[in-house]
């Protein structure tokens, strides 16, 4: 149960030979998915994120290894442990996050229904509750 990331669940058509898991746009992915980006290699330690997006929607998904991921709406702030690759968390536009404790050889697969777009983030903490102080 999550207040602020929508969980998702996957559909998992896994057999004797392994799993098999699957996305599709308008179906379990709540968007038609324009890019998809996957986070690896992230080295012991390391936090990222920090920002949140104007108007981005995007879910992500732990395909392998896990990490946490938190959540902040300006109000509230939740963890969310990433840790199966048939649940996804939603990250809607307008919240603050960020990943940590990712295991090695973590993946954090993430399809957003829009292309990269640099000015749709907000990477300053400060802007970000000063717009928030706003609505
Ligand atoms: C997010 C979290 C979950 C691109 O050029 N194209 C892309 O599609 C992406 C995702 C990034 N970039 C560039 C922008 C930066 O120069 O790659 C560099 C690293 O991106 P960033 O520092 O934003 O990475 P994270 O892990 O902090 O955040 C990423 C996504 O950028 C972000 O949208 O929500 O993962």
């Amino acid at each position: 149960m999550s207040e602020l990331g929508e969980m998702i669940e996957l559909q998992a058509l896994g057999d004797s030979r392994g799993g098999l898991v699957v996305a599709e746009a308008q179906k379990n992915i709540p968007f038609e998915i324009k890019r998809v980006y996957w986070i690896h290699g992230t080295q012991e330690g390391v936090e990222r994120g920090f920002h949140a997006h104007k108007a981005l929607r995007q879910v992500a998904v732990a395909v392998s290894g896990s990490c946490e991921m938190v959540l902040d709406d300006g109000k509230n702030t939740e963890s969310i442990p990433m840790e199966s690759s048939v649940t996804g968390v939603v990250i809607e536009p307008g919240v603050w996050h960020y990943m940590k404790d990712f295991t090695a050889g973590c993946v954090l697969l993430v399809f957003a229904d829009d292309y990269y777009d640099e000015t749709d983030y907000i990477r300053k903490y400060d802007e970000f509750k000063e717009l928030k102080n706003r609505i």
